[in-house]
């Protein structure tokens, strides 16, 4: 980056169930970036989504220096939209997970291509990149493929996995009108991104096997098929905009649509 050049500011959100293990050190990671002037984008926010965590999740999230956003109802969808909404006036919104299985230093891979003009939303894939051994299971793998071909079928987006790192705009994510408030959230962004016409497109990342704490959906195959099953239908959810919007987030778009006029 040349001096002088004004860099997009980001804020990174991290949906957190129970990851004291983990999350001070992802934090730690992301500030790293963060203070790195090379770094393409400037994050002024990392936002940890707490519900219902029974552990020191906060608590070491905030001592690692992360903003914390409190949401008291449960579910990744909810946790996610939460910490969107509490983001603040910046211009990327950054997503990862809180078990530092995404590497927060190849964050200028994954901006690269909306900083191109290349890409509206960009989604980390770590089937063209690469994971640990144990790290994604293999019901994850065949889910993610499943749900690839029938957003390749339905919306013409090729894609090789439905991952938890992405990068896209805010003001694009706020039109959205992101309805799923559990773990359909991933793939109803990618389904309404290309509803709406945005470019979708994914560069290839690396996976760690988590650092800590227990998996809520792929460790468990009672959670993986109840969420695999969850996908799938907010995939066809998405096509359709018959739901009611969270009240929050019509509310927030309705400012949005006042304060642009
Ligand atoms: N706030 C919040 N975070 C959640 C919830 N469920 C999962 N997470 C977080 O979402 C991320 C993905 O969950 P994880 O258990 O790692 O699922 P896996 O990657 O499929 O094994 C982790 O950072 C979790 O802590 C939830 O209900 N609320
Ligand atoms: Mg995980």
């Amino acid at each position: 980056m040349t001096t002088g050049e004004k860099r997009l500011t980001a804020a990174v959100v991290i949906p957190c169930l129970n990851e004291e293990e983990s999350i001070g050190e992802l934090v730690a990671e992301i500030r790293a970036i963060a203070d790195d002037a090379e770094n393409p984008v400037e994050i002024v926010n990392i936002l940890v989504v707490d519900n219902g965590s029974s552990d020191s999740t906060a608590r070491v999230a905030a001592q690692a220096g992360a903003r914390i956003v409190t949401e008291p109802t449960p579910g990744y969808g909810r946790a996610c939209l939460s910490g969107v909404l509490a983001s603040g006036p910046v211009d990327l919104i950054v997503l990862m997970d809180g078990d530092r299985c995404d590497r927060p230093a190849e964050l200028p891979l994954l901006v690269a291509p909306l900083l191109a003009g290349e890409a509206d939303l960009v989604v980390g894939s770590r089937i063209r990149g690469s994971f640990e051994p144990g790290s994604l299971m293999p019901q994850q793998i065949v889910g993610n493929r499943v749900a690839a071909f029938l957003v390749k079928r339905f919306h013409g987006v090729s894609l090789t996995d439905i991952g938890p790192f992405r990068v896209i705009r805010k003001s694009d994510l706020m039109r959205l009108g992101m309805r799923e408030m559990t773990y359909g959230w991933s793939i109803e962004m990618i389904v309404r991104a290309a509803r709406n016409d945005l470019t979708v497109s994914e560069v290839p990342v690396s996976y760690r096997k988590r650092s800590g704490g227990v998996s809520k959906v792929s460790g468990n195959v009672k959670a993986s098929l109840k969420a695999g099953y969850r996908i799938i239908m907010a995939i066809f959810r998405a096509r359709k905009d018959d739901s009611p919007l969270p009240p929050d987030l019509a509310e927030a778009i309705k400012q949005q649509g006042s304060s642009e006029r």
